[in-house]
């Protein structure tokens, strides 16, 4: 859909060359009946149909956990993945996507319809006539989730007498349909009109009592809902893998399965999980919950001030939104050990040389940290480039250019690319080695912190970023500008290099 030019020529021609080939054949036919290769031209396979067409036809459902856009563009854990599925067989990727899980099994068994689904869809009894399943590339548990601060359910016993809502044709609603064969007075409602996020949210408002998601899901979405909580596991974990319509042939999926061994194997799968779901691992359950709470209660008083200093310095606000979080929580009144103070912890001599007069004052220290940002970034040499550039900046700020250029000299010398954030984060803990730092221009530095610094902030970037999808809409989060695009340079996301 994104080219129709494109998408709408290449197959044209396909049915105008087919044609012409078996006008040909008809031609030769009668003139010599006896000439081989003329018989009757075989229908190409699912994988030919692709090759063909140039383009792998996906079809997914819009969430954080499968695909969204954000304003790097077409970004998420399936897009990602069927992505890296469609550069191996050198054809393009098309996503379409569905309105709901009715939508997307009817478009893949639709005649010429999408050649696959990748939409973190589990292996369940009831998809088995609709379709075929790949190798699994992700172990998921269904879990019931309530709203903290009500009781807790443990077992299935206690869900007959709760308002349950779950996804229309999910699992879950196969799932919940079995159990009440053994307890008739079990109620729950079906909606193709939501999401999971907004199955959430209602948890989250106390609109319903209780949901049933995935594990993936509630991990990714737990840091927009301070509320939500894991009540009990529903059933042992099931296998998460994308599928082909029942009835296509084995040629598509067999090479879905061999590229999913692959990336198994060479650890890229590992890497796309780090990057869509590492945050979470990360901040751990109650961190996630905690952000969740800070992100409505406190970002929105400083939110106005990151987006105009931001704006003015032509910097992501998000990120610089995310920083001050690394840095103090967002709370204007911290000092630290060793004497830094405020939202977003300026030495003495950084505030001085900012122009800062009251390092307590949050929005003067929004506006001298945004300013000292954009100026150590401007700093660093040229051959720097983004995403690197930004992360080495970050960097800057909290070990000071002085020592970043001493971990860059190490990486020069071990043989690696000063320019290259990951080669340089190897370097920088050695700053706090003797036999390392007495070699150095600027000496001793806790070089482990700047390493632990710009991975928080990048974890708490892509969790803002989420939160400015269009998806949300209708969220708590959607009452705050959150949700209208930002305007200004924002670092391409990094490839699949582990981070
Ligand atoms: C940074 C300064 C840099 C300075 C380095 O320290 O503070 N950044 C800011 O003020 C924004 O300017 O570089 S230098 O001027 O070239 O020397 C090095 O001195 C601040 C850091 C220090 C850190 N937080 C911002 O990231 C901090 O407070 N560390 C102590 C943590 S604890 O309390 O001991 O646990």
């Amino acid at each position: 859909w994104r080219h129709p030019s494109i998408a709408y020529t290449r197959p044209m021609l396909i049915h105008f060359t087919l044609q012409a080939r078996q006008l040909l054949c008809l031609l030769m036919i009668g003139l010599t009946p006896l000439i081989s290769g003329c018989e009757e031209t075989p229908a190409p396979t699912t994988l030919e149909r692709v090759r063909d067409e140039g383009a792998l036809r996906v079809v997914t459902r819009n969430s954080p956990t499968t695909y969204f856009q954000d304003i790097n563009g077409e970004t998420g854990f399936e897009y990602e993945l069927s992505k890296l599925f469609a550069e191996s067989l050198g054809v393009e990727l098309k996503i379409e996507m569905a309105d709901n899980l009715d939508d997307l099994f009817e478009r893949l068994n639709q005649p010429d319809g999408v050649a696959l689904a990748a939409a973190g869809l589990v292996e369940s009894p009831g998809r088995k006539d609709q379709a075929r399943f790949s190798h699994s590339y992700l172990e998921v548990t269904p879990q019931v989730v309530y709203r903290s601060g009500k009781l807790r359910p443990t077992q299935p016993k206690d869900l007959p007498g709760k308002r349950i809502m779950v996804l229309k044709g999910s699992s879950h609603a196969e799932q919940l349909t079995a159990l009440k064969s053994e307890l008739p007075e079990l109620q729950f409602e079906e909606s193709d009109a939501v999401e999971v996020v907004d199955l959430l949210r209602m948890v989250d408002e106390g609109v319903i009592d209780l949901t049933l998601v995935d594990s993936n899901e509630l991990a990714m979405n737990q840091v927009y809902f301070p509320n939500v909580r894991v009540a009990f596991d529903f059933a042992e974990p099931t296998r998460v893998a994308w599928t082909v319509a029942a009835r296509d042939d084995d040629s598509l999926l067999n090479e879905a399965n061999k590229f999913l061994d692959r990336v198994i194997k060479n650890g890229t799968l590992q890497r796309l999980k780090e990057r869509f779901y590492g945050h979470v691992d990360e901040l751990g359950y109650v961190g996630a919950y905690t952000f969740a709470q800070h992100l409505q209660q406190r970002l929105p008083r400083y939110e106005k001030q990151f987006r105009k200093n931001a704006q003015d310095q032509g910097v992501d606000w998000r990120l610089m939104a995310a920083l001050g979080y690394q840095e103090s929580l967002w709370q204007p009144e911290v000092t630290s050990k060793t004497g830094v103070r405020g939202l977003m912890m300026l030495t003495q001599r950084t505030a001085q040389a900012m122009g800062v007069a009251n390092r307590l004052d949050p929005a003067q220290s929004i506006y001298g940290g945004t300013k000292y940002f954009a100026h150590v970034k401007e700093q660093l040499p040229a051959s720097i480039a983004e995403p690197d550039r930004t992360w080495l900046a970050l960097a800057a700020y909290n070990v000071g250019s002085g020592h970043l250029e001493d971990a860059r000299e190490l990486a020069r010398k071990e043989g690696l690319n000063p320019d290259k954030w990951l080669d340089v984060k190897k370097m920088l803990p050695r700053l706090a080695q003797k036999q390392w730092y007495s070699k150095t221009k600027y000496g001793y530095a806790r070089g482990g912190e700047p390493v632990h610094f710009v991975n928080n902030i990048r974890r708490y970037y892509d969790i803002l970023s989420w939160a400015t999808q269009p998806q949300l809409e209708g969220t708590q989060l959607a009452d705050s500008s959150l949700h209208k695009p930002a305007i200004n340079k924002i670092p391409p996301k990094e490839e699949l290099a582990p981070m």
